[in-house]
């Protein structure tokens, strides 16, 4: 018999709506879990309405009160989705009641809080969990797999992407725009996720960025009306008074990993003709693997061992149930997933987790997220001082 696991959403918007589905699917798909979630409480400014959004997606209470919603003693999980300047705030109060916390990538807005959060987990004793969402989707989790069994051997290089292109003069001056709340623009934003994916797959580590490049093409934006601040909402009508722009819209910047690999990172939210394409490639002495988030259901192969008559990149459709992760939870062979699905199988790995079992692919806590955090601010020095950052240089 399942036992429960009482859940507070901290936070609505768009990460709001992927984790109260992802809450409210779970167990119909994977339905031998040890833990169910119980949609118990959702916090909302009142501008927010969330007593609205609390019934659309069928949260049992709703509070404009977070703090007396992290606190309770009947939450026994809190899941921030807010912006990310409250990710620290919240997760420290959480921490000090003793909750086990997950959060929405990146872990912080700042280095400075992603290590005052960590250090709080580790205080605190429980477990963490960041949602980095794509180490979720089969082919993702399938190309960990195929390095981690060796079948891509020693690798060369590493190439990602994370091109968007919704950040044009006319969108507002959302929270994603103004370093107080966010951080940083596209950089902690998408750069977090394949910086992270980078990770997961080849389960090597950083050592040292160059080359960075940060530009801010847009360098004011309109600032939205009340309630706009939200999310990507292409939507969000500005008021005419417009704000100086203090992020990134775009951050480049070289690196090299541990065990010899050299990678390109490059995020944007103006790449034009690209409305969310995040995409990695791996090449190794025995294959070469490549992911493009837009065809999120393939994986990319090259078996390098292979008779040269047949060698090349091959498709392979990751939706096999039995050899492909996740896949056995949802449709027959090739009746594809969406992007909607990352975030059922993450919630199914934090149940899993929660519960003392083991997650399908591991689930970064705070301290690995710390990691990714750590490059993110290498990146950000290395642009700011034109130089090489060793990560030992970034505590
Ligand atoms: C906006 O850039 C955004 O919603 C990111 O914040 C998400 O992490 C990404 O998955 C989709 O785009």
């Amino acid at each position: 018999m399942a036992k429960y696991c009482n859940v507070a959403l901290i936070g609505q918007g768009f990460m709001g709506r992927t984790h109260s589905n992802a809450y409210l699917k779970v167990h119909k798909f994977f339905t031998d879990l040890p833990m169910a979630p119980v949609m118990h409480t959702s916090f909302g400014q009142k501008e927010e309405n969330p007593d609205v959004f609390a019934n659309r997606w069928g949260w049992i209470h709703c509070s404009q009160d977070w703090k007396s919603v992290v606190r309770s003693e009947e939450i026994d999980l809190v899941d921030i989705v807010t912006p990310n300047f409250m990710h620290m705030p919240v997760a420290m109060e959480a921490l000090a009641a003793g909750k086990p916390v997950a959060t929405e990538k990146p872990l912080a807005g700042t280095l400075k809080d992603a290590r005052a959060m960590v250090a709080a987990a580790k205080k605190a004793k429980v477990k963490t969990f960041v949602w980095y969402n794509y180490r979720r989707c089969p082919a993702v989790a399938l190309a960990h797999q195929l390095v981690k069994t060796g079948k891509i051997g020693r690798i060369f290089h590493v190439r990602c992407v994370y091109l968007q292109d919704w950040g044009g003069p006319d969108t507002p001056l959302l929270w994603r725009f103004q370093k107080k709340l966010a951080g940083s623009g596209a950089h902690g934003d998408l750069n977090a996720h394949v910086i992270d994916m980078a990770r997961f797959i080849t389960g090597d580590e950083i050592t040292e960025i160059s080359g960075a490049i940060a530009e801010t093409f847009v360098k004011e934006r309109t600032i939205p009306t009340a309630g706009a601040a939200g999310g990507i909402a292409a939507g969000s009508r500005g008021s005419r008074k417009k704000g100086k722009v203090d992020v990134d819209d775009a951050v480049l910047f070289l690196a090299r990993f541990a065990k010899g690999a050299v990678a390109s990172f490059e995020a944007t939210r103006l790449a034009t003709g690209y409305q969310n394409m995040n995409g990695i490639e791996v090449h190794g002495e025995k294959g070469a693997l490549r992911f493009r988030f837009e065809d999120m259901n393939y994986l990319d192969y090259v078996d390098n061992t292979a008779d040269a008559a047949v060698k090349g990149w091959t498709r392979i459709m990751c939706t096999r149930g039995g050899s492909h992760p996740y896949a056995a939870a949802w449709w027959p062979d090739a009746h594809i997933m969406g992007y909607e699905h990352g975030f059922i199988n993450q919630a199914a790995d934090i149940m899993l987790a929660l519960a003392g079992k083991k997650p399908v692919v591991p689930i970064p806590d705070f301290a690995d997220a710390y990691e990714t955090q750590r490059v993110l601010e290498a990146a950000l020095l290395s642009a700011k001082n034109r130089c090489a950052i060793k990560m030992s240089e970034v505590k």
